[in-house]
């Protein structure tokens, strides 16, 4: 089990409003590859050719190709510990705001509530004719696309690079971060902008920038506490301070 820092702890007991921001690693654990660690996307192919709006429009089957193997994936997996964790700490926490820049959807699944998610998420479609956004169940596949009932082409409802993030979910986390006494930050590279910009945010507001981690970030330099280590090890232990 971790050690945690006496003061550490002592803060977290007394904090009022509490907010984490989470990326891929969290789900790492849960057996879904991240972006740009050992075996993530990034290694074995391009971000601009399967997570920009200009790859989708010149290989939209490649996209969907790269989508519904990731769908699979989540399907065939399930949340993990660091999930769970996240989700009890929310329950026993005074107010805890969960941000995330995952597409996976685990944290609703491992029973987290009003998650924010920044990046849209991998269940749903939207039509690109009539703006429609619903499940995949709603898609008409043909030749390795999915159709609105309209007769539109969908598209992921995700966010690619150079594409706006949803602007009610934006401002939910930039206020989150602005008022929170803690801010967590867990398993991000905390590269990718907006988000990066959250616990910056949080830290010139004058809250407690906690890191969890395996590796360090841009991010480790300006956090206050950097655990070391997997999410789905070290969240479990760390909810006992929340009661
Ligand atoms: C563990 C673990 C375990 C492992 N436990 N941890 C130059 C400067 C600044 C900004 C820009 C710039 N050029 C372009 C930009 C803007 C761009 C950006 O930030 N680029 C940077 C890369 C430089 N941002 C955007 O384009 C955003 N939009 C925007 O800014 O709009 C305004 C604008 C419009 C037009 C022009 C310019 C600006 C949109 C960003 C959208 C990102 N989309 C993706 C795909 C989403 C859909 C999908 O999932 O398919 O989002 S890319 C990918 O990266 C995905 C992730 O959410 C995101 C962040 O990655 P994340 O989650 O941090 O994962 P990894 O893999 O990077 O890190 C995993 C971490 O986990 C690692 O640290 C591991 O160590 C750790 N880990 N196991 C805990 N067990
Ligand atoms: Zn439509």
């Amino acid at each position: 089990m971790h050690n945690f820092d006496a003061k550490l702890l002592a803060l977290l007991r007394g904090a009022s409003r509490v907010a984490i921001l989470t990326g891929a690693g969290i789900s790492a654990e849960s057996g879904l590859p991240t972006f740009r660690g050992p075996g993530g996307w990034w290694r074995n192919y391009r971000a601009e050719d399967l997570a920009t709006p200009e790859a989708f429009e010149r290989d939209p089957q490649l996209v969907w190709e790269w989508y519904r193997h990731r769908r699979a994936q989540v399907q065939q997996h399930l949340p993990n510990a660091g999930h769970t964790a996240l989700a009890e700490m929310q329950r026993r926490a005074g107010h805890l705001t969960l941000i995330t820049q995952c597409v996976d959807r685990y944290h609703q699944q491992a029973g987290a509530r009003g998650v924010i998610e920044l990046h849209g998420n991998l269940i749903e479609s939207r039509c690109l004719q009539c703006g429609a956004q619903t499940e995949g169940a709603t898609e008409i596949w043909r030749e390795g696309l999915p159709y609105c009932a309209c007769g539109g082409l969908r598209r992921p409802a995700v966010v690619w690079f150079g594409e706006s993030l949803p602007g009610a979910a934006l401002q939910q986390a930039f206020r989150a971060a602005e008022e929170c006494d803690i801010f967590f930050s867990i398993g991000t590279s905390a590269l990718v902008y907006p988000a990066a910009h959250l616990p910056h945010l949080a830290r010139d507001a004058g809250a407690a920038i906690v890191e969890i981690n395996p590796e360090k970030t841009p991010l480790t330099p300006q956090a206050h506490w950097f655990l070391q280590g997997r999410a789905g090890e070290i969240l479990p232990g760390l909810v006992q301070a929340f009661s």
